[in-house]
């Protein structure tokens, strides 16, 4: 008899904005200015040719800022409104569809689109401009120093502690609109399963996880997860 469902976790990937218009990583190939997006996702890549990542990150954020949530973001601020438990959305994706479809339990954990991080200073700022223009830190005043506050492929994740606790803690873990290539995301469905939750993935097609998943329903995310939270 599976116990009753007081605590969710929900993890969001690129497909859970994808009808909002934003590329997911899969459609656009994987591919930017006819590079890897792994190859531009690093701090690697970052050094190598800054103006590069500068314009990647610049041409994101414009974009993500003329999009408007979906009916899959607008179901998920619903719930986190309405449920009474523990409920936790992390999301991997680095726009803010779901704070404007009015979510609040949510994590960041690649961080977020409007951010800029300091590397004088160690301060972020919300930053909605350009940086390939190497504006000055609003914090500190020097010029040049403003990353994407993104977390890039080898570096750590962020509040992966609250992430865990809340897996641990899971009776349900839903997964929306992810591809479960990219670690440690990939692995939290086994983190719930190993806490006793249910498993369930709401995706376009089976992902790299899904056989880890109690069940798998295929299909858009705007119809996928109003039918499940309703
Ligand atoms: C780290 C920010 C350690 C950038 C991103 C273990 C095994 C193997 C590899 C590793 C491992 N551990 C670590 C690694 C390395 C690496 C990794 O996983 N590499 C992969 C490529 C193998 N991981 C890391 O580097 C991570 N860091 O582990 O640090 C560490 C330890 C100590 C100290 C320091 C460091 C950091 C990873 C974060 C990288 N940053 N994002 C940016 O956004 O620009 S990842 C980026 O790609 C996204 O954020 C996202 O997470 C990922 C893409 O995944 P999805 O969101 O799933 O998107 P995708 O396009 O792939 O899939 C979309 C899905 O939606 C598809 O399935 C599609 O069918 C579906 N879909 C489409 N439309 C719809 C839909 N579904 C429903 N409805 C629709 N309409």
């Amino acid at each position: 008899m599976p116990r009753p469902i007081k605590n969710i976790v929900i993890l969001t990937g690129a497909g859970v904005s994808a009808e909002s218009g934003i590329d997911t990583f899969r459609d656009a190939g994987g591919l930017w200015e006819q590079h890897r997006v792994e190859d531009v996702a690093t701090p690697e890549a970052f050094v190598r040719d800054p103006d590069l990542v500068l314009r990647f990150y610049d041409m994101r954020r414009e974009a993500i800022q003329t999009k408007a949530p979906n009916a899959a973001h607008d179901a998920l601020a619903r719930l986190d409104a309405e449920w009474p438990g523990e409920l936790l959305i992390v999301t991997q994706n680095i726009d803010d569809l779901h704070e404007r479809a009015g979510a609040k339990r949510l994590i960041h954990m690649h961080g977020e689109h409007l951010n800029a991080w300091c590397t004088a200073c160690d301060t972020r700022s919300q930053w909605t401009g350009s940086l390939i223009d190497r504006p000055a830190c609003p914090a500190c005043g020097m010029v040049g120093y403003l990353r994407p506050d993104i977390v890039w492929f080898g570096e750590m994740p962020y509040q992966m502690d609250e992430i865990y606790h809340a897996l641990n803690r899971a009776d349900l873990f839903v997964s929306v609109g992810t591809s479960g290539a990219v670690y440690p995301a990939a692995g939290f469905v086994r983190e719930a399963r190993a806490s006793g939750a249910r498993t369930l993935e709401l995706n376009m097609e089976p992902s790299q996880g899904s056989h880890w998943f109690d069940e798998a329903r295929q299909g858009p995310a705007t119809r996928l997860v109003p039918a499940w939270v309703d």
